[in-house]
């Protein structure tokens, strides 16, 4: 009796714990409590809930047709009341119904559904083409047509790594914010042309019904007409090495008249901060720089203290290359270490950043005062080209 009121009152507990538990909306996912597909902002996802709903309301009707016949005769033909087993065998008439109904619905159903496929890989004749590069772990945006032409950004995590690394789940977008989103202008066609410069990726919006596999050393693309301004949210869609969970997507939709007041701010943005690699930059100026940048490319990897994570990511606080001759650093930041997760950077930063972050990883930690050309210009990183 005892024991039996001690499991109830556990089940009680659990069943309580349950059903108290804060169960929150996923940003761009579903709702709690939701049902349904999650319906989108493009006639893609429309079509692709369409369908769904369609082929299973075909399989619906099938399931009750064949279960019913067959229970029914189960039930109705049943030995003890005296039934025969029936035999149609070589019945031409049977034979031929039940190759060519199952063929005409398999028809109806791979007709619209080819229909919306294509209709998914038709880039064609589109308004915006933007370039989208996956890497460890960040996404990369370049504008190759229109007003926007040249503009090129990085799309990193927002979230603060202490919070992650805390597990403290904070705001309503935890894990969903990026520090630069895409921008898009609404009802334009925007083909996306996809690649990847290190592992395989994939970037998915489900808003938009796009999930399109970003691989290296190939293009591939997709496109979306978004019909509704706002903020869409997704993820890289691929396991693609440690932080995988940690590139998330977010396209910001805007009028005409906003995307074109943002895209003029973009182009006076790169105008003011295009870096000059003639400017004498003096020291302080680099290392400031440096941190920056590695705030933003290496601590994944590296850690924000320098220390790496062992076993994995070598610690850079007290390396023999950091505080050795500056020609191996500058050649394995340029050109990455081919076979192993350290990516080439030379593609993605320019000479600047990269003087600036080497300079940065020399001047910082116990690396201060330690070891030989603690400061790498511009033009060192220009040679080594
Ligand atoms: C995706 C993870 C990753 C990122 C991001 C990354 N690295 Fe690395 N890095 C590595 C790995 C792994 C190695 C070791 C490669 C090897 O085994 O030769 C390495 C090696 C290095 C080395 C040589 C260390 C040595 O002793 O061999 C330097 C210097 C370095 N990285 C600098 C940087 C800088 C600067 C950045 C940011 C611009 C950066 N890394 C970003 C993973 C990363
Ligand atoms: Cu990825």
């Amino acid at each position: 009796m005892k024991k039996w009121r001690g499991i109830l009152g556990a089940c009680a507990l659990l069943i309580g714990q349950v059903a108290g538990a804060q169960v929150q909306d996923m940003p761009g996912g579903p709702k709690v409590n939701q049902l349904n597909l999650h319906e989108g902002v493009t006639q893609i996802t429309r079509d692709v809930m369409w369908l769904h709903w369609m082929l299973l309301t075909i399989c619906i009707v099938i399931f009750i047709g064949v279960f019913g016949v067959m229970f029914y005769s189960i039930w109705a033909h049943r030995k003890s009341r005296g039934h025969q087993a029936a035999t149609f065998h070589e019945h031409l008439g049977v034979e031929v119904a039940w190759t060519v109904i199952p063929f005409i619905i398999v028809i109806a159903m791979a007709l619209p559904a080819t229909k919306t496929v294509v209709a998914m890989k038709d880039t064609s004749s589109a308004d915006l083409t933007v370039k989208v590069t996956g890497y460890q772990w960040k996404w990369g945006y370049e504008y190759l047509d229109g007003a926007a032409a040249g503009v090129k950004f990085l799309s990193t995590l927002a979230t603060p790594r202490a919070q992650i690394e805390n597990r403290e789940p904070k705001g309503e977008f935890y894990l969903m914010e990026v520090d630069n989103p895409l921008v898009v202008p609404v009802d334009k066609k925007v083909r996306v042309v996809l690649t990847a410069a290190d592992v395989i990726h994939s970037w998915m919006v489900p808003d938009f019904g796009v999930k399109q596999d970003a691989i290296p050393g190939f293009l591939r693309d997709a496109w979306f007409r978004a019909e509704k301004p706002g903020i869409y949210r997704g993820q890289c869609a691929e396991l693609c090495g440690k932080d995988h969970a940690f590139m998330p997507i977010v396209v910001e939709v805007k009028s005409q008249a906003d995307y074109d007041k943002w895209v003029g701010e973009q182009q006076k943005k790169m105008a003011a901060s295009a870096d000059d690699p003639n400017k004498e930059w003096t020291e302080a100026e680099l290392v400031a720089r440096g941190e920056k940048v590695f705030g933003a490319n290496c601590v994944a990897c590296h850690q924000a203290n320098g220390k790496g994570v062992p076993g994995s990511f070598p610690a850079l606080d007290g390396d023999k290359i950091v505080l050795g001759p500056k020609a191996e650093q500058i050649k394995t930041v340029l050109h990455g270490r081919p076979g192993t997760a350290m990516a080439p950077f030379g593609g993605q930063l320019n000479d600047v950043e990269i003087a600036a972050v080497i300079s940065y990883t020399r001047h910082a930690w116990s690396n201060a005062g330690k070891g030989q050309d603690p400061t790498v210009l511009p033009k060192d990183v220009a040679a080594a080209r």
